[in-house]
């Protein structure tokens, strides 16, 4: 018979594109389970082309779980996580609860899906939306050329904080439509947009705010840091140099990155062109005469990395700058956790 899925957290933004995946994938799942905070339970949500009820998490609601996917805030995950695994499933958390522990292992399907049998604690993690989205694209880079360096500023979507952040940035645009003035004098854009900040430090629409996440040490961002250490593990690469510079942008949904990328030898654009046009999981779109780059707007709803701008650097031989798009949504969270639970659905059905 098939394995049991759990989704916890199905309601949020990652949650629910997690359900329309679920109808849109090759169906590798038995039983689903969804479950949502309070506020949620009892709410009726279409997955898989049925009508299921929103469960409230409670530990024997997990009995018979196979594989429990988690889409929740980091101390949701840390507290429930290990319940489920107790309960007999294999969990893939969405969370930054325990990306960078020793026994587990954060996979990317595309990258190092054979860690996903490395799981001594039952679980595995999935990494952040901004690291996703890059990572795709700069893997196939590394294994042609032999990465030693990434420079990295990001352009990160609202709905990266979850729904709360793409309902603030599209209510901040409805206080600010219709006055042409607005973004000609300082304060006026704060003074529109007043007490609907929601998620973000600053106002965003008619801005771009350089901060995401909470504060690391030395001034450096949490998400800097994320970007940092997950690079480094996913790649394995303990010593690879990352400097990341995270910024929010006015941009619904899909996460986009600028990177300046060194390498061990000499690199060719066109030959990084014919790397990426292989590599799975990514597309290339280059063609800047033309008008064609990646862009968040075209990116969004999509499964690859869209990765283009591809140049060799002119004080550098050995150094490509790109930009790369990624749906925030999709492979920077559910579709990765997806494709990551459906090799354990591989794995399942051949015991
Ligand atoms: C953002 N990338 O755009 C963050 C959110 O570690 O999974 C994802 C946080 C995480 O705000």
């Amino acid at each position: 018979s098939l394995p049991t899925l759990a989704v916890v957290g199905a309601t949020g933004a990652v949650g629910t594109v997690m359900c329309e995946l679920l109808t849109g994938r090759r169906n590798v799942w038995g039983e689903i389970r969804l479950f949502a905070s309070e506020r949620s339970v009892g709410r009726r949500v279409r997955c898989r082309g049925e009508e299921l009820t929103v469960r409230a998490l409670t530990p024997e609601a997990l009995d018979g779980v196979d594989v429990a996917m988690f889409d929740v805030p980091d101390e949701v995950s840390a507290r429930w996580a290990p319940v489920a695994v107790e309960r007999g499933a294999i969990v893939v958390d969405n969370s930054g609860a325990f990306r960078m522990e020793r026994d587990v292992p954060l996979v990317v399907t595309e990258i190092n899906p054979d860690e996903v049998r490395n799981r001594p604690r039952g679980i595995i993690a999935n990494g952040n939306c901004t690291t996703l989205a890059m990572i795709v694209a700069v893997a196939p880079l590394h294994r042609e050329y032999g990465l030693r360096e990434l420079v990295l500023a990001s352009y990160q979507a609202a709905s990266g904080v979850g729904q709360g952040g793409a309902d603030a940035l599209h209510a901040q645009l409805t206080r600010v439509a219709g006055d042409r003035m607005l973004g000609s004098r300082a304060g006026d854009v704060r003074q529109a947009v007043g007490d609907e900040l929601g998620p973000f430090p600053a106002p965003l629409a008619l801005n771009v705010v350089p901060w995401a996440g909470g504060l690391a040490d030395d001034g450096w961002s949490s998400e800097e840091m994320k970007m940092r250490n997950e690079s480094r593990k996913i790649l394995g690469l303990p010593d690879l140099k990352v400097s990341a510079t995270c910024v929010r942008v006015p941009v619904v949904t899909g996460h986009s990155v600028a990177v300046h990328a060194v390498f061990a030898t000499e690199v060719d654009a066109e030959e990084a062109r014919e790397v990426l046009r292989n590599a799975p999981g990514v597309i290339l779109v280059d063609d800047p005469t033309a008008g064609e780059f990646p862009m968040p707007i075209d990116a969004v709803g999509t499964d690859p990395s869209w990765v283009g701008r591809i140049r060799r650097a002119l004080d550098d031989p050995r150094a490509l700058d790109l930009f790369i798009t990624g749906d925030n949504l999709r492979k920077g969270a559910a579709l990765n956790t997806a494709q990551i639970a459906e090799l354990l659905a591989r794995e399942l059905s051949r015991r």
